[in-house]
């Protein structure tokens, strides 16, 4: 977890649905950097300002401009962007087809 991350993950402590992003993460080897948000939910601007939503886990990847909410989405995104499967389907064309669960993207 460098200054230099391409993504920042959004967490709370003890957060399982944070916990799934993070060992996915983790199984990709690529770093990120941790940004804990207050476990009060409506002291949670720091990530409403990001993603829309208080809601964690949530990441912004700024290698491929995108901000994504939801565990199992943020998953297949990793997926489908630094898995096995990513060297069939660049990042840009694996966001480029059904983006609904897509908050932004430059
Ligand atoms: N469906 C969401 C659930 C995430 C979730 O419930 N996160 C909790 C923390 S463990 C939270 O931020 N709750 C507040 C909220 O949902 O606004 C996901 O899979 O990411």
């Amino acid at each position: 977890m460098s200054a230099d991350s391409q993504i920042t993950l959004y967490r709370l402590q003890g957060c399982p649905f944070c916990e799934r992003v993070v060992d996915r993460l983790d199984e990709y080897g690529l770093e990120y950097e941790s940004r804990f948000v207050e476990p009060m939910h409506s002291a949670r601007n720091v990530v409403k300002r990001v993603s829309g939503s208080r809601t964690v886990p949530a990441i912004i990847d700024d290698e491929t401009g995108v901000t994504m909410s939801e565990s199992g989405n943020i998953v297949e995104y990793l997926d489908d962007t630094y898995g096995d499967a990513s060297a069939e389907e660049p990042a840009t064309s694996a966001a480029s087809g059904d983006d609904w669960w897509l908050i932004s993207k430059w």
